[in-house]
């Protein structure tokens, strides 16, 4: 059982024990129940305490149970719930660190709340697509009053217990602990002192009222609906708060809420979002890398490169107080570089988004040098040099002959091979990808590249350093774009015959956008350079002169229109502006384009836009998890949405095929493999997509 019961005296004390966040799994809610009958049936004991072990009082329904007929089975919440509410003898709720979701609702249910100070409360439901399902959005109004709930239940967001404590008329909570080391003290003396009272409080009681009724829920309804877009649980959330103002009962109010939840459970976009919980955090879980692998201490960080990228890596780690040491080749190649830095900082504080005292510890941990001896005591090393083998041999040979045993060395390469960069030290078992995505001090996605030599230690340091500076890190295996780049060319490929066969540029990101992107391919080419997969392609038509692609974008490229930087690419710009104005002039190439190919052009439909799009993604994706490149189809979703705009509701390419249904992909690209214009052979599914198609499986 997940719930310890011992008794104190006179008072029983049920704990939660459920690790790691007392999630209320069904052996957990079995383990209430049963201490809940156990302390009603002995006379001796008075009152009941109820709180957490470890480090949550309760991080609410155990999301991993979801969709499984275990979060249903009695004694579901609600039954739990409503035991505390009738129990007998006082129920005190010890809340401390975490109390969230059901594990808050687990508390409202309770007759008292003593909370320690420090403690996280939330009701965070609507971020996985769904609402509070066991009262809470019936039971918070009515102690925090109609406007506070609505605000922590449309956002999601925790709200510190001594804030809610300390609200005027609040009945959250009856006692807020010294400490929350003399809670369980407090809680028990508390118990002790409302053991007599009777009739045991009820939150349900308490009157949930709005003074200006509908009208204030109309004005929040429309402030909501603009900011939820594609998600329909914020709306939800409000309705089933009115519903707390409006209902005939309590209990009427309550099932309306129900009704509310199932509903949302039952919306692709609450999949999506619950399966983009599981896969964020089972990305930092390397399937032959135990979590207890020893890490490397990391306490001094060296970035080769004060170019763009270098800037903004360097930033990540002063951003999380680690001193970086910053290396180039010439002094002005530095001075440019602390000037880039300099700017992105100050242009936050001039947003009010750093604090002047923060931007100045941050810039005091920068030193720079021009000279490789003073990397000497750097413990991670990471080279932003230019994207060209020479340039990171030479690097790489530098780096072994100065960096310290054990300093891990990583390179910031996208494309090349970094066992080949690990070839030019004595160290491979050192050395590692670290792919970031510019720019690097925003964009949350890290690919971290495993060498075939990358040490296991070196993995679990790489993983953990990324999630003190706040990246998404997905760990890809050694192959050309290791994970995103490699699926955007196909994408970017498809994108191409498009507009060959008949699209224009903005008929396929306006389509690709309404499906939630949040840019198309060509306004995003513009944004990137053109010029970027233009060197790409021609390294590629060297590699592989079997590879079909639309000569669209070279011809673009040999028009010198680079995009937003040269004030013209796909689209016309305005200098200065952003606004992506269709072209004439690339109308005009594409048609001549197709005359010279013969081609007679064709309407496409939005639906053959995005689908092509989006299953190129997905074909590719399946060839990246066959391969090993990536170990789980949720680390190519979270590649997907942190690096490459995929919209959230959708939950990543492989989860939205999953949607779809692998047989229909699978038709799918059997009818786009019938288009001459097409390339045919890369839309043969996958095998492994073919496999799980046929056996009606999704990725796992
Ligand atoms: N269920 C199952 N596992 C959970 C969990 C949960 N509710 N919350 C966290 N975990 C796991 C997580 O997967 C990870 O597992 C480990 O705990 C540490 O998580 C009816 C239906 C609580 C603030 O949405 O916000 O109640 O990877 O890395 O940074 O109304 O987890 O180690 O195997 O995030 O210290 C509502 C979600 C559920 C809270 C802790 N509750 N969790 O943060 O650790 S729906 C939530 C969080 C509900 C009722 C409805 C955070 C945290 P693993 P972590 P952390």
């Amino acid at each position: 059982m997940t719930a310890q019961y011992h008794v104190h005296g006179d008072i029983a004390v049920i704990t939660l024990a459920n690790p790691p966040v007392n999630g209320l799994g069904l052996s957990t809610r079995q383990g209430i129940a049963d201490g809940l009958a156990q302390a009603q049936a002995d006379a001796s004991v008075k009152a009941i305490v109820l709180t957490g072990a470890g480090k949550a009082f309760s991080g609410g329904a155990d999301i991993k149970e979801f969709g499984s007929d275990k979060a249903l089975q009695e004694p579901n919440l609600n039954s739990v719930i409503a035991a505390l509410e009738n129990a007998s003898k006082p129920v005190v709720a010890a809340i401390h660190s975490v109390a969230m979701g059901g594990g808050l609702e687990l508390a409202l249910g309770c007759h008292y709340r003593v909370v320690a100070p420090g403690c996280s409360v939330a009701l965070p439901e609507v971020k996985l697509g769904i609402l509070p399902g066991a009262g809470g959005t019936q039971r918070l109004p009515r102690v925090l009053g109609v406007e506070t709930a609505l605000n922590m239940i449309v956002s999601g967001e925790a709200v510190k217990s001594e804030l809610l404590a300390s609200a005027p008329g609040q009945k959250l909570f009856d006692k807020l602990a010294a400490s929350p080391e003399s809670l369980m003290e407090e809680a028990q003396a508390f118990a002790r002192s409302v053991a007599d009272v009777r009739p045991l409080p009820l939150v349900r009681k308490l009157p949930a009222k709005h003074p200006q009724g509908d009208a204030y829920f109309q004005f929040v309804r429309n402030m909501v609906k603009g900011m939820a877009k594609n998600f329909p649980a914020p709306l939800k959330c409000v309705d089933a708060v009115a519903a707390a103002t409006t209902s005939r009962s309590f209990d009427e109010g309550l099932v309306r809420e129900r009704e509310l939840f199932l509903a949302l459970m039952a919306t692709p976009e609450s999949r999506a979002l619950r399966h983009l919980f599981l896969a964020e955090r089972a990305a930092s879980k390397i399937p032959d890398v135990p979590s207890d692998t020893p890490q490397r201490s990391i306490q001094a960080v060296a970035v080769i490169g004060a170019g763009t990228m270098g800037g903004g890596i360097a930033m990540n780690f002063l951003n999380a107080g680690i001193p970086v040491k910053m290396l180039e080749m010439k002094p002005e190649a530095l001075e440019r570089g602390l000037a880039t830095i300099r700017k992105n900082y100050e242009a936050q504080v001039k947003k009010g988004k750093l604090k002047q005292d923060k931007y100045e510890q941050r810039m005091a941990l920068l030193s720079t040098t021009l000279d490789y001896a003073d990397l000497a005591q750097a413990d991670l090393i990471i080279e932003a040099v230019f994207e060209e083998i020479g340039v990171k041999e030479a690097v790489f040979r530098q780096l072994d002959a100065v960096a310290k045993p054990g300093a891990i060395l990583a390179s910031n390469t996208s494309t090349l091979d970094v066992d080949k960069i690990a070839s030019f030290t004595q160290r491979p078992q050192d050395v590692v990808g670290m792919h970031f995505f510019s720019p690097a001090n925003v964009m949350k996605l890290l690919e971290v590249v495993r060498g075939a030599q990358t040490g296991k230690d070196v993995l679990a340091t790489v993983m953990a350093i990324a999630k003190k500076i706040k990246k998404t890190a997905v760990v890809s295996g050694v192959c050309d774009g290791f994970i995103g780049n490699r699926m955007i060319e196909q994408y970017s490929r498809q994108a191409g015959f498009l507009i060959e066969e008949g699209c224009t540029p903005a008929q396929v990101d306006k389509a690709i956008e309404k499906f939630g992107f949040a840019m198309g391919p060509f306004r995003m080419g513009d944004l990137a350079g053109n010029d970027i997969g233009w060197a790409i392609r021609k390294r590629r038509y060297q590699e592989k002169p079997g590879m079909k692609y639309s000569k669209t974008a070279d011809l673009l490229c040999e028009m010198g229109r680079y995009g937003q930087k040269t004030s013209a690419g796909w689209y016309d710009y305005v200098p200065g502006k952003r606004d992506a104005l269709p072209s004439a002039l690339v109308v005009e190439m594409i048609e001549k384009h197709r005359k010279d190919l013969g081609i007679t052009p064709r309407k496409i439909s939005d639906e053959e836009i995005v689908q092509r799009l989006v299953l190129s993604l997905v074909n590719e994706g399946a060839h990246i998890l066959e391969e090993g490149i990536a170990s789980k189809s949720g680390d190519i979703d979270m590649v997907y949405l942190t690096g490459y705009g995929f919209p959230l509701h959708r939950g990543g390419p492989m989860h939205y095929a999953g949607e779809l249904g692998l047989f229909n992909v699978v038709q799918a690209m059997h009818r786009f493999a019938q288009n001459p214009l097409d390339d045919a052979a890369f839309w043969q599914p996958a095998p492994l997509l073919a496999r799980l198609a046929a056996a009606g499986q999704v990725f796992n």
